[in-house]
């Protein structure tokens, strides 16, 4: 467990990250579900800039070495793309600010890891889609993070999370939660547990088409939440792919299915009021448009005609895992409230039902692709 993120904690990560300048103040964030982010302000010869400034949730990511190892090789690897292609690397990828004594993180006295990025400024990120263009624009660069990782070596990566994106194994989790029910809240949560039950056998699919090699294993980020990339205020492009922590072999239909689920839904992912939650076919459209115009060229037919099935499971995927952590005490995902886990499941099972009420469409629209 995490130590109780104190002023004292913070400050102390703060004074060992090599940072520039005289500290101004910080303060929390952004809205990711899974580290603890705070922006830190500094200021020098009359100016003021900033940092991020991150603990890595090591209760989820155990050995640090080789997530940190793995941030490394990919962000100097893209860095040299994008210095080869004339880019500024402070801007379109990550870039690490090592700790006063020259290494990737800082372990402080209670356990805890922190890092320090540069801050991407001129861009942000965006909770939901607030104009077409914005979505258009995250899966080109989502697209092209890709295409770009197809030449990394594979083989260097560490598997930060061993068995991430395997749906099956999710599944069993997803039973044994049920089973184990530890909060006595089966009780309450029946129609959701026989909505996941009734499409158990769609756990399988693509795993089972990448062990018969239907479908390949590539380098993919999986965690492509539009609030992933960071979309450029002046010119609208998705400017950086952010949150490098689960880079690692899986599905490039995941990538895909993974920024529908999220950026192609018309509300929030905890909205309450279940009618307001719908998968905009146009959205789907327009993702669709940009992820093959970058991706498209690496993309096996198999793995376009999977695109809908991989929208659809990692969705489903999703869902489960917000009802297993509601399961299981809501011990994983950030919580702003007590039945939150519930409310976002029950988001993604209605995306679910959505995409399978326009299966026919979706499947078409990558036909004519
Ligand atoms: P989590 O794993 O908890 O989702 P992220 O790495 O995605 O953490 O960071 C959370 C948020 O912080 C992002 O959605 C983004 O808004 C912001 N952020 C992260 N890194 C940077 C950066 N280098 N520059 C600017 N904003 C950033
Ligand atoms: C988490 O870290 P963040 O908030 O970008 C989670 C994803 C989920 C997502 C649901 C490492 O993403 O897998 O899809 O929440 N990341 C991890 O919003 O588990
Ligand atoms: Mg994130």
């Amino acid at each position: 467990m995490r130590a109780p993120l104190t002023d004292a904690l913070i400050r102390e990560a703060i004074d060992n990250i090599a940072f520039d300048g005289t500290l101004l103040r910080y303060e929390r964030y952004g809205s990711g579900h899974i580290n603890d982010t705070f922006a830190v302000y500094f200021c020098g010869n009359g100016k003021t800039w900033r940092y991020i400034l991150q603990r890595i949730n090591t209760d989820i990511f155990t050995d640090v070495d080789a997530l940190m190892e793995n941030i490394a090789g990919v962000t100097s690897y893209l860095r040299r793309e994008i210095e080869a292609r004339g880019g500024d690397y402070t801007r379109e990828t990550l870039n690490v600010v090592p700790t006063r004594d020259g290494k990737s993180y800082y372990r402080d006295t209670t356990g805890g890891a922190w890092r320090g990025y540069l801050f991407i400024e001129g861009a942000k990120t965006y909770d939901t889609v607030k104009d077409p263009k914005d979505f258009y624009n995250a899966a080109r660069a989502f697209g092209k993070f890709q295409n770009l990782l197809q030449s990394y070596p594979a083989a260097t990566l560490h598997e930060t999370i061993v068995q991430f994106h395997d749906t099956a194994k999710r599944y069993r989790d997803f039973e044994a939660a049920v089973a184990a029910d530890i909060k006595g809240r089966v009780k309450d949560v029946q129609p959701e547990i026989e909505f996941v039950r009734a499409r158990e056998k769609d756990t399988h699919v693509l795993v089972d088409m990448l062990a018969s090699g239907e479908l390949p294993l590539k380098v993919t980020h999986n965690d492509t939440k539009l609030n992933n990339v960071m979309i450029d205020d002046k010119t609208g492009e998705g400017i950086a792919v952010i949150d490098l922590d689960t880079v690692m072999p899986g599905l490039s239909v995941y990538d895909f299915g993974d920024s529908i689920r999220f950026g192609a839904s018309t509300a929030a992912e905890d909205e309450k009021d279940l009618n307001k939650v719908w998968m905009d076919i146009k959205l789907y459209e327009i993702y669709l448009r940009g992820f093959l115009e970058t991706a498209g060229d690496g993309l096996t037919a198999n793995e376009i005609q999977m695109l809908p099935m991989g929208s659809k499971l990692m969705t489903l995927e999703c869902g489960m895992r917000f009802l297993t952590d509601y399961l299981s005490g809501d011990v994983y995902f950030r919580l702003h409230y007590p039945e939150q886990n519930l409310d976002r499941c029950r988001t993604q099972f209605k995306l679910v039902a959505d995409m399978e009420r326009q299966w026919a469409e979706m499947e078409a629209l990558g036909k004519r692709a």
